[in-house]
């Protein structure tokens, strides 16, 4: 985990990238740690959040015993961790853990599987992961011992991953289960179950349905699978046709139900999507730093965009600032696009060139302990906006100002897209690139939603449509005036209309031709309105001027 990581390793880093990236680094009048941000100046992502290691374990805990409460006694959970995924050949892309498991153990470790019996006084949950191997450490580095697991997820009964098996299928036939003693890698489930609470999870108020003598645990869930009232949970969507991220999950389910076991599939999704999409103290407080890992990267390739010819000249020194500052990853790829290409939503090529006069669109996002920050500015490549880009800059800025005040507790998430979406169409009907403010015309310029949930997946989680305190979504309206978009008549429009409205729009559309603005913050639901928790990257126009002109010189 990101806290543990030495500093060697990071001086290394550090001084390998200083050598490649030397003469375009530059943090101006602030040392690490420095919080305060001044005009014109970077301000540095904070140190990265510790923990207390009780307190983190206690809230994966009760984590995992909120899923016990859900699931219920006549239940059983089996996440699985995710697969490698080739890049090429005998080359894997890096590894990222499957997103649920991690929120329950926060372990990385590759073929791990929790299960949780909550119906189970012995052994409630469990975890399978691969016994150490000298040789594979060797070439593939270290594996977790079940102490470390421990550590990391504070499960304290562990058992070797080959195991799985046999115990899947002594489930599937409704006998109890324990591998042999050499087999059992950690174990803190009791003997003499008789008098045991479900303390591990503080499961409460389950029956009690221990045998009257040799009890093993598994007698609730057999008794449920005697009756085919057993349920057995997995990331097993349904319905949505094949998923591209659970496809073993689903395999397993459409194979399970031809043994007449007693336990029906059933979705594990939901359960998690209710959890996830309020976010605790200690998940906001790694989104944060994921956020101000991304501010710092923002305004480091403003700087560096003075002295580029190509986007991916802007581009490296974002990928720089989220390896300087230990960030797992990016949590989707960066789109940095110049000019016209600003309007291609999705733009992640950075091929490019950067032109003085246009602007460049960024919306980049580092992620952080499996947390990803999601965040779009668009900023003037030679440090001012021309009239014309400021005049779309500002009906967006509006926009965002606009949805931002509609947010708090109880307002409806499509509160907050309407909110946005209502200046995005008073400002297009003045600047010409509408006729009719009150139609869906609108959506040639502004073609996506207001907002996304945010968190473990830059879509993330969640169904709520009522916003509650913890939720974080992003506010990122956008307007973009595609150099082509009239050259193609849209979906739904007739063809009299059409005509009419090319006509009436064309001298608005030749004057804003190739601009592409969107500005996206992170908002947090907070028990009276708002936090943007982006808030510390400028975001007026004037600011960020002024951010890029002072930075800029500082340099000289
Ligand atoms: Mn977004």
């Amino acid at each position: 985990m990101k806290v543990h990581k030495t500093l060697s390793r990071s001086a290394v880093w550090l001084a390998l990238l200083a050598m490649l990236f030397g003469t375009s680094l530059l943090v101006v009048g602030a040392r690490a740690g420095d919080n305060k941000a001044t005009s014109g100046t970077i301000r540095p992502a904070p140190p990265a959040p510790v923990f207390d290691e009780k307190e983190r374990q206690a809230e994966l805990a009760q984590r995992r015993a909120r899923v016990a409460q859900t699931i219920g006694s006549k239940a059983v959970l089996i996440l699985f961790s995710a697969e490698p995924k080739v890049y090429a050949n005998d080359v894997d892309y890096e590894y990222r853990q499957e997103n649920n498991l991690y929120y329950l153990t926060q372990l990385k470790q590759k073929r791990a599987t929790l299960v949780l019996l909550p119906g189970n006084n012995q052994t409630p949950e469990i975890l399978f992961i691969p016994r150490r191997d000298a040789f594979s450490e060797i070439w593939n580095g270290h594996m977790y011992s079940a102490e470390e697991a421990a550590q990391a997820s504070g499960i304290r009964e562990i058992w070797e991953a080959r195991e799985f098996e046999p115990f899947l299928q002594a489930l599937r036939t409704r006998q109890p289960y324990r591998p042999k003693p050499e087999n059992i890698l950690m174990s803190a489930a009791s003997i003499t179950p008789r008098e045991a609470t479900l303390s591990p999870t503080n499961v409460k108020n389950f029956p009690v349905c221990f045998a009257k003598s040799d009890p093993t645990g598994f007698e609730c869930l057999f008794a449920a699978a005697e009756k085919n009232e057993a349920e057995l949970y997995m990331l097993a969507p349904r319905g949505t046709g094949p998923s591209r991220e659970y496809a073993r999950e689903q395999r397993f389910a459409a194979e399970w139900p031809i043994t007449p076991s007693g336990f029906v599939i059933k979705n594990a999704w939901p359960v998690f999507a209710e959890m996830r999409v309020r976010k605790s103290a200690m998940e906001l407080r790694l989104l944060q730093h994921a956020i101000d890992i991304t501010n710092e990267a923002q305004q480091r390739a403003w700087l560096a965009a003075g002295n580029a010819k190509w986007e991916y000249e802007v581009d490296a020194e974002v990928v720089y600032t989220f390896k300087l500052r230990n960030a797992d990853h990016w949590g989707y790829p960066s789109i940095v696009g110049c000019g016209p290409n600003a309007t291609t939503l999705h733009y992640i090529e950075s091929q490019g060139a950067v032109k003085p006069s246009d602007l460049i669109l960024m919306d980049v996002g580092a992620e952080y302990e499996h947390y990803t920050a999601d965040v779009t500015r668009t900023f003037p490549v030679n440090g001012k906006f021309s009239p014309a880009q400021a005049e779309i800059y500002q009906v967006v800025y509006d926009a965002q100002d606009a949805a931002a005040r509609v947010i708090r507790p109880g307002a409806m998430f499509s509160d907050v897209h309407r909110a946005a979406s209502g200046v995005i169409k008073e400002g297009l009907l003045k600047l010409g690139l509408i006729t009719d403010s009150n139609s869906e015309q609108y959506r040639l310029w502004f073609m996506h939603g207001t907002s996304h949930w945010l968190g473990m997946n830059v879509h993330d989680v969640g169904n709520a449509v009522k916003l509650e305190p913890g939720m974080v979504f992003t506010n990122e309206p956008g307007i973009y005036v595609r150099p082509d978009a009239l050259d193609y008549q849209p979906l739904g429009w007739k063809q009299d209309d059409w005509e009419k409205f090319k006509t009436a729009v064309r001298p608005a559309f030749e004057k804003y031709k190739g601009i592409g603005v969107r500005i996206e913050d992170d908002m947090l639901v907070t028990v009276d309105g708002t936090r943007w928790m982006t808030e510390a990257l400028p975001r007026k126009m004037s600011e960020i001027e002024a951010s890029i002109a002072n930075g800029r010189q500082a340099s000289r």
